[in-house]
C-alpha cells in the first residue's frame, strides 16, 4: 500500500501508481455501464456526452462529464474505501472531494488526433488556492500501446508554464516544443501502465497527456480531480461556472470524510 517511501516517490516524481485499488468486477461493471451510455445517452440528466468526432464514439474520443450521476458502478468507485484510503495517506488529508470527474472512451486503432495534448491540469483552476491532485482511473488494462498517461517526470516542480492545452489540436510533439521554447524543464517521459483496478494518482503541475490508442481494444478511463480540505474556493477567480459546481454535492461529491471540513469560499462570492 502506501508507505513512506511511496509518499516520497509522488512528492518527487509527481505522480505514483497504486496497484490493486479496485477488483476486476467492480472495474467490468463500470465499463459495461458506461459503453451502454455512450451509445445511448438518457436526456433529464445534468451529465452529458461530448463526442469529439463528426462520425461518432467509433471514430474518436468521447467523453461523458459527470459519470456517477448516470452510472451506479462509477459512483461506487468514487466512493470506494480503498480509493478514500490511498488519497488519505498519500495527502495527510481527511477530506476529498470530486470536484470534477469525466469518463473518456478512445476507440482502438484511431487517427492520431485522438492524443490528449500536454497539460497541467491546474492550468483550469485557479479557483482553487495551492495544489491539487487527480486520479486517473483506467477501467482495462493499459500496455505501452493502449494510450497510456505519459508524465513528465518532475515537471511539478517547475510551477506553471506556458503553451499546453488539453484540447489542443497540435500534436504532442508540436506541443512539446512549444512548452520547452517557453520553459526550461528536464524532459524524461514516464508512461502510466498496468492492470484494471491501478490508479494513477498526479500533481496538479504535473505535466501529462497521451497519444492516440493502438492497442487494439477500446481505452476506457475515468479522470477525477480532487481537492481537500487544504484548499480554499476563490469565488473571485471563477471558470465556466466551476464555483457553483463545487457548492453543488450532487456534482461534486465528498468521497471522503467531512463535507463540513472543506471550505466553499462563502460570503466571499
Ligand atoms: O485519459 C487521458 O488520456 C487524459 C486524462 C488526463 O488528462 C488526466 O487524468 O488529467
Amino acid at each position: 500500500m502506501i508507505n513512506a517511501q511511496a509518499q516520497a516517490a509522488y512528492t518527487k516524481n509527481g505522480y505514483l501508481n497504486v496497484d490493486n485499488i479496485f477488483g476486476p468486477d467492480e472495474v467490468h461493471s463500470a465499463v459495461d455501464e458506461l459503453e451502454m451510455l455512450y451509445r445511448e445517452f438518457p436526456s433529464g440528466t445534468r451529465a452529458r456526452m461530448v463526442a469529439y468526432h463528426p462520425d461518432g464514439i467509433d471514430a474518436g474520443q468521447a467523453r461523458i462529464d459527470h459519470p456517477h450521476l448516470v452510472s451506479g458502478a462509477v459512483n461506487a468507485l468514487l466512493r470506494a474505501p480503498s480509493f478514500c484510503e490511498a488519497i488519505r495517506r498519500l495527502l495527510g488529508v481527511e477530506t476529498a472531494q470530486v470536484w470534477y470527474c469525466h469518463a473518456l472512451r478512445k476507440p482502438g486503432e484511431t487517427d492520431a488526433a485522438n492524443h490528449v495534448g500536454w497539460h497541467q491540469d491546474g492550468q483550469y483552476a485557479g479557483f482553487l488556492s495551492g495544489t491539487f491532485m487527480t486520479a486517473w482511473i483506467p477501467l482495462v488494462d493499459i500496455d505501452e500501446n493502449a494510450s497510456p498517461l505519459i508524465y513528465v517526470r518532475g515537471s511539478h516542480r517547475y510551477g506553471r508554464v506556458a503553451g499546453s492545452g488539453f484540447s489542443h489540436k497540435a500534436s504532442l510533439e508540436e506541443l512539446k516544443e512549444s512548452i520547452l521554447s517557453n520553459n526550461e524543464i528536464p524532459w524524461n517521459e514516464e508512461k502510466s501502465t498496468g492492470k484494471a483496478g491501478f490508479v494513477s494518482f498526479h500533481h496538479s503541475d504535473l505535466i501529462h497527456g497521451s497519444a492516440g490508442n493502438n492497442g487494439g481494444g477500446t481505452r476506457y478511463s475515468l479522470a477525477c480531480h480532487l481537492r481537500t480540505e487544504q484548499n480554499r474556493l476563490l469565488p473571485e477567480h471563477d471558470y465556466k461556472g466551476a464555483v457553483g459546481q463545487i457548492r453543488d454535492l450532487e456534482l461534486s461529491p465528498v468521497v471522503c470524510g467531512d463535507a463540513r471540513s472543506l471550505d466553499f469560499g462563502e460570503g466571499t462570492a
